[in-house]
């Protein structure tokens, strides 16, 4: 085709809103092959964290959602978000958000359900509760509880301390990305107690055995309770058979409804050991990961960047980008990771790869 008559063509395809597909592709070639990266790479401390958590135990939760602290002073969940500078709204990583939240004793949350799911990882504190379709499940520290799309779920502390935890959702997927976002409060605020406690930890058993054709539901009110979760660390750290080279011990939170992974249908769970000393090779791979450090001391080389982190601090490993994980000589370090891997999986869309020269 002359030149002229080319311009004049693609002048008209653009006007009906087409594109030639060969205009595309030096567009693609600009957009980037991996995850957001910034230098230094986002991340928060706990000693920065914590004092604004407890800080905004002066802002009352109230049982009315409105777009900002609303005409009684309250908020429906004292939630603060973790966004780092330039991310979509509400967005840690492309796919996932992240939060902590602060409940005193008395307080309660009100009900409300939505389209993204929820995992809530207990940080501090003894005595409150996630109520999942009206089933109180009791928060220890380093209890894992799981709050599946489009269920009802309020939170209360009927204890003596305030609480305090993690929360992780899928969010940025289905509100930024695919903006499938229902949302709905609870009628009245407050969910009835309709289950006793324990009611689902009876009906899915201690995941060898359960009571037969007692689960129809795929998505169920469960706590994954540190009780259980770390004896079995320690037990296979002990053994040491599975000692992954990129990622120590590395134990995935099942979803006891499938009996095989993911945690949720949009979020995968894990609990990572690092032995006292364990320096881990270097891989990348197309999930992305929130981090949160339960115990330790450590440091992760991200992107090329060292992120050194302690108990409580969170950081993020962007997809496709660069890293390596290591526990201090003094203690073992424990981290709890979410990642989006339940979204990658099923189309076939994981890859991962070590680095050439893996300790890099
Ligand atoms: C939400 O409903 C909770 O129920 C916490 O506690 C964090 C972040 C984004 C959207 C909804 C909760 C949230 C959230």
């Amino acid at each position: 085709m002359a030149t002229a008559t080319l311009e004049s063509f693609l002048e008209r395809l653009h006007a009906i809103n087409m594109i030639g597909l060969w205009e595309l592709y030096p567009i693609y070639a600009q957009l980037p092959r991996h995850g957001r990266l910034e230098s230094p790479p986002p991340m928060w401390r706990w000693r920065d964290v914590h004092p604004l958590l407890l800080e905004s135990g002066d802002i009352a939760i109230d049982s009315r959602r409105d777009s900002t602290i609303n005409a009684r002073g309250g908020v429906e969940r004292r939630n603060l978000v973790m966004m780092p500078q330039g991310a979509p709204v509400g967005a840690a990583t492309v796919t996932m958000s992240c939060g902590v939240q602060y409940i005193k004793p008395g307080e309660t949350a009100p009900a409300h359900r939505h389209d993204p799911a929820a995992i809530r990882f207990i940080i501090e504190g003894s005595g409150a509760y996630t109520s999942v379709e009206g089933e109180k499940l009791y928060m220890e520290p380093g209890d894992l509880i799981l709050t599946p799309r489009w269920t009802w779920h309020e939170h209360g502390n009927d204890g003596h301390e305030p609480v305090i935890w993690m929360d992780g959702l899928d969010s940025p997927f289905v509100m930024n990305y695919l903006h499938a976002d229902f949302w709905e409060p609870y009628p009245g605020g407050y969910l009835p107690v309709s289950h006793p406690v324990g009611y689902t930890r009876r009906r899915v058993g201690a995941g060898l055995v359960r009571p037969v054709g007692k689960i129809r539901e795929r998505a169920l009110p469960i706590l994954y309770p540190w009780s259980e979760v770390y004896p079995e660390l320690l037990h296979q750290k002990e053994s040491g058979e599975n000692l992954d080279a990129f990622d120590g011990i590395n134990l995935e939170y099942v979803n006891p409804v499938t009996g095989a992974g993911p945690t949720l249908p949009t979020l995968s769970c894990r609990m990572q050991l690092l032995p006292a000393g364990f320096e881990s090779q270097c891989h990348r791979h197309t999930s992305s990961f929130i981090y949160r450090v339960f115990r330790g001391r450590g440091w992760s080389e991200v992107g090329g960047h060292r992120v050194e982190w302690e108990a409580g601090d969170c950081f993020l490993v962007p997809s496709w980008i660069w890293h390596r994980h290591a526990a201090s000589a003094g203690e073992d370090a424990i981290l709890f990771a979410m990642s989006d891997q339940a979204l990658l999986d099923p189309f076939d869309l994981y890859h991962e790869e070590a680095a050439p020269d893996s300790a890099s």
